[in-house]
């Protein structure tokens, strides 16, 4: 009756996509995310992000964060509690925030009407966010509600050599094949180093075992290939898989248009966080990653959940089934005891089955210590400054 656009336009608005910015200390998490943010901002109607920055040790970041971890968790405090060091203090800082990700993650879903792009900056140190439990858990959490894409960031000037080259990718390879999300190479600082020989690395395997054949430290003093140097070479092999599926973008868009028809696992784009070079073609990169966590990252996850659950069905059965026999066992070993266990019989009128109903859903109702940890009344410390993060 009323206007079709008006009526479609609202359910027609595409769930926000989720940047997860990651990378090694110093290549540029913090400036790229600062780069993206002003470029939404300065397009035409602005397409402000929402943007969540998850570094507690940070004492300055480079842009306005909606959600700060550093609102929730006081770093240093952390340190000082748990007698830490500075890792120790930034993972169990994560970890404590994680124990709330579902509040963030309610917060983040309410707005996810009015933004396109939600963004993550994560600390530092990237095996923190990389390898600990609670990254995994954030990760998982976000990229099972809204499509999400990791942007491995990558300090370009410093990966000029092929044996840090090839480390990085090792380490981007790892984190590909543990998240399964659509996956960018965002080649950083191009303004200083531009990255076409890491294009042509990744695109010709000759061209990479040239630069190793060359490279200082894989020939001994008598010419000789050294271990490394055959070690590099079968770690090249393993990436050159790595890389079969690269699609590389350049800031020449009429070759993206028959690029875009093959599919695709990972991307690559060089960008200037300072200049804003290529980040244009880094959206472009995020709204093919869209469309490929739709065909092949939601597909799966479905299939693990069915199957989780179908697992936690099986276990429940398994242990009712024992339970049930034991009860059997135990009666018949000790009739006497079970004659006189009169408890069943004057509390509950119905069969065994009732009982045990009755006793889960009484333990499942009551609030019991392990099943919801609130940081701020298990610990209460008046210097404990933790609040709860604000809406933007
Ligand atoms: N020339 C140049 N410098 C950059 C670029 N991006 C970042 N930087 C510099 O690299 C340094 C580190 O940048 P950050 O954004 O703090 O890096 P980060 O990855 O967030 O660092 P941590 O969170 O401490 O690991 C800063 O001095 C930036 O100015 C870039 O595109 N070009
Ligand atoms: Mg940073």
């Amino acid at each position: 009756m009323s206007e079709p656009s008006s009526s479609t336009n609202a359910p027609e608005k595409k769930k926000p996509i989720v940047i997860i910015t990651i990378g090694m200390a110093g290549a540029g998490k913090s400036t790229f995310v600062q780069r993206i943010n002003s470029y939404l901002h300065s397009q035409n109607p602005p397409v402000p992000p929402y943007i969540l920055n998850l570094d507690p040790a940070v004492t300055h970041v480079p842009f306005e964060p909606n959600i700060d971890i550093r609102d929730t968790v006081n770093y240093h405090e952390v340190m000082k509690q748990y007698n830490l060091g500075p890792n120790g203090g930034i993972l169990t800082a994560l970890n404590l925030f994680t124990t709330k990700f579902d509040e963030v993650l309610d917060l983040v879903e309410k707005r996810s009407a009015d933004v396109d792009y939600i963004i993550l900056d994560t600390p530092g140190q990237i095996e923190i966010f990389t390898w600990s439990a609670s990254g995994a858990i954030i990760t998982d959490a976000v990229a099972s509600s809204l499509p999400a894409v990791v942007a491995y960031i990558i300090d370009t000037p410093r990966t000029t050599s092929p044996a840090t080259f090839m480390s990085n990718m090792l380490y981007a390879c790892s984190i590909l094949y543990k998240t399964k999300l659509p996956f960018i190479l965002v080649f950083n600082k191009t303004d200083v180093q531009p990255h076409e020989f890491a294009v042509e690395w990744m695109q010709d395997f000759e061209a990479f075992q040239a630069a190793l054949a060359t490279h200082k430290g894989t020939t001994d003093d008598e010419g000789e290939p050294t271990y490394m140097n055959s070690l590099m070479n079968s770690m090249s092999l393993v990436l050159d898989e790595f890389y079969k599926q690269l699609k590389v973008y350049l800031p020449l868009s009429n070759l993206l248009a028959s690029a875009n028809a093959y599919s695709n696992t990972m991307q690559a784009v060089g960008v200037s966080s300072v200049t804003g070079a290529g980040i244009k073609e880094f959206f472009e990169a995020v709204d093919a990653s869209r469309a490929e966590y739709e065909r092949d990252y939601l597909p799966e996850l479905k299939r693990a959940r069915e199957a989780r659950e179908k697992t936690l069905q099986a276990a429940k059965e398994d242990s009712m089934n024992r339970l049930m026999k034991d009860l059997a066992v135990d009666r018949e070993q000790n009739p006497e005891a079970a004659a006189a266990d009169k408890w069943e019989q004057e509390d509950e009128d119905g069969g065994d089955d009732d009982d045990l109903d009755v006793n889960i859903i009484d333990r499942s109702e009551e609030p019991w210590p392990g099943q919801y940890i609130d940081i701020t009344r298990a610990r209460p410390h008046e210097e404990e400054h933790m609040s709860w993060p604000r809406p933007g």
